[in-house]
Order: structure tokens, then sequence, then C-alpha cells
């Protein structure tokens, strides 16, 4: 019986999404993108989830394109791209709840915009990222060229990508490159604590914050504020909102987890 490419599981709110060729350190064939793009998709209209977690199975969070899997193939690079990774950064980009990416392991070329992509970036200690294109005379795809130079500069951006230098963790700490770093033996452990966490925050207002920020990235602040004053009136009309006020009031935790009795 062959393995499923993609593992998943539900914990808590929390969709697990585990890339699944350990042997090939999780590179991506077409298969493994279509069912990732489709299990993101998924997972932002079920109710039952609050956050997504992208993770790899084995010693590799997922090492780009599987490089056995490109000859013979009869479409163009634009085509492929357009078919598989495009659509999946826009999923999880566009996706109105959060996606952890818990890179467990080496990220490179599309892995390691994977990677980048995620709203929160959770490492283990051996992470690695490497832009690792120019190494087969590519350029970065799959958004790296956005996410990294808005994290590192023009400049890092355009060294880590000519050079295809490897970023470890306490350096990807200091880029910016991740959120937090945990040690490999209770990394599984510290992403399914902290997206927990997550997922009791009120999920509306996050999907919200979501949607502004990612305008904010490309828009003036003019649009910004505009954005702001049009999104809040939508989070402070939803329960979540009073759910907040009142139990600031009462000096309790606010349950944002389902609808409080008695709210509208
Ligand atoms: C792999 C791969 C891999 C297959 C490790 N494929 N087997 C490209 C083209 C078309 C359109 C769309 O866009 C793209 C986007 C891209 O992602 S281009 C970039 C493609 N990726 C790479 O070039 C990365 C190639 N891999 C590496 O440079 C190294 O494997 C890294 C730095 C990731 C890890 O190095 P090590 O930790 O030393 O591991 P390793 O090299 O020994 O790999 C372990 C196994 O995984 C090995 O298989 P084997 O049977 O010998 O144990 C590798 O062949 C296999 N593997 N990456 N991308």
């Amino acid at each position: 019986m062959t393995e499923p490419v993609l593992l998943t599981e539900t914990r808590a709110g929390v969709r697990t999404l585990t890339f699944n060729r350990p042997d090939k350190l999780n590179a991506a064939n077409d298969d493994l993108l279509l069912t990732l793009t489709r299990a993101v998709t998924e997972a932002d209209a079920d109710a039952a989830v609050r956050v997504i977690v992208l993770t790899g199975a084995g010693r590799g969070f997922c090492a780009g394109q599987d490089l056995g899997d490109v000859s013979g193939r009869d479409m163009t690079f634009t085509e492929h791209l357009n078919a598989t990774y495009n659509p999946l950064i826009r999923a999880i980009r566009g996706s109105g709840k959060p996606v952890i990416s818990a890179v467990n392991g080496v990220a490179a070329g599309a892995g390691a915009s994977l990677a980048l992509a995620g709203d929160v970036r959770l490492w283990a200690e051996s992470a690695m990222l490497v832009e690792v294109f120019s190494n087969i005379a590519l350029i970065p795809d799959s958004g790296s060229t956005w996410f990294l130079p808005r994290l590192v500069g023009y400049h890092r951006a355009f060294e880590l990508m000519a050079l295809a230098e490897k970023v470890r963790a306490a350096d990807a700490l200091k880029l910016g490159l991740c959120e937090q770093v945990y040690p490999d033996e209770t990394f599984r452990a510290e992403v399914q604590a902290y997206a927990e966490r997550l997922a009791a925050r009120p999920a509306n207002a996050l999907k919200l914050t979501k949607q502004a920020l990612n305008a904010a990235m490309t828009s003036s602040l003019d649009d910004a504020l505009d954005l702001e004053a049009r999104l809040q009136q939508v989070a402070g009309d939803h329960w979540e909102h009073e759910e907040g006020v009142t139990a600031f009031k009462e000096k309790r935790a606010a349950n944002f987890q389902s609808e409080a009795p008695g709210l509208s």
C-alpha cells in the first residue's frame, strides 16, 4: 500500500497537515501540492478548525520541488507554477484562519517559500532555510521574492538567494524569519501548545486582522486607515467583541471558543 502524501490530524481546533514524503525530505510532487492546497481550502471552510499547522514528517520540512519528478513533464515552468505552487501560497495567505509554518527541519527552494508563507513561523532548533534555487540556476518562486525582502531587506535577500546561503535557527530568529525556536525533542508538543493558544483567541477578529495586514503590505497609509475603519465595524458588530468587553468588566477570562449564551 502506498503512503498518503499528506497526513491530516485535528486536535483541539488545530488541523495539522503533515507533508509525508520523508525519504525525499518532503520534496513536493504534484500530488502533494494539489492535495495540500485542497486540504488548506477544506480546513478554511471547516467550522471545527480554528488554526492550521503545516509541517513535515521525518527530518525535513520540505526540500522544494521534487527534482526527480520534473523531467518529461508537458507543462512549462510558468504553467506548472500557476497550476500548483501559486494556488497553494494564495490558499495559505488568503485563508481566514491563522496558518502556522512549523519548520521541523530543512526548508529549501519552494519549501523555504512555504516556511515563510505562514502567519506564524515556529522552528525546531535543527531547522534550516535555504533559497536553494540558484544552485540549479532558477529564480526564487512560490512567493520567496515577495516574502524575503520584506523580512530582511533587499540586499540581504539578494545575498541569501544569489549564494544559496543556509540560515540556521538562531540566525533565523535574529533575521525575523521565525517567531520562536524550540528544542527538537519537544518541538511538536510546543507547536500544538502554541496553536491551541491561538485557537483560543477570537477567530473573527484574527480573520479580519489577517485581511487588514495582508492588504496593508501593499497599500498606502490612507488606504490602510480606510480599511481599518471598515473592518473595525465588522469586528465591533460581532459577538466576540461584546464577550471581550463583558469579560473585562467581570474580571474573568473571555470565552471566544463558542458563541457565549445570550449574546447576538
Ligand atoms: C530530494 C530533494 C528534491 C528530490 C532532497 N527532490 N529528492 C522548481 C522547478 C519547477 C517549477 C517549480 O518551482 C520549482 C521550485 C523549487 O523548489 S526549485 C528547488 C528544488 N529543490 C532543490 O534544489 C533542493 C535539493 N536538495 C538539496 O539541496 C539538499 O537535499 C538539501 C539542502 C535540501 C538537504 O541536504 P541534506 O540534508 O544533505 O540531505 P540530502 O541531500 O542527503 O537529501 C536526503 C534525500 O532526499 C536524498 O535522497 P537519497 O535517496 O540520496 O537519500 C535526496 O536526493 C533527497 N532529496 N531534496 N528537491
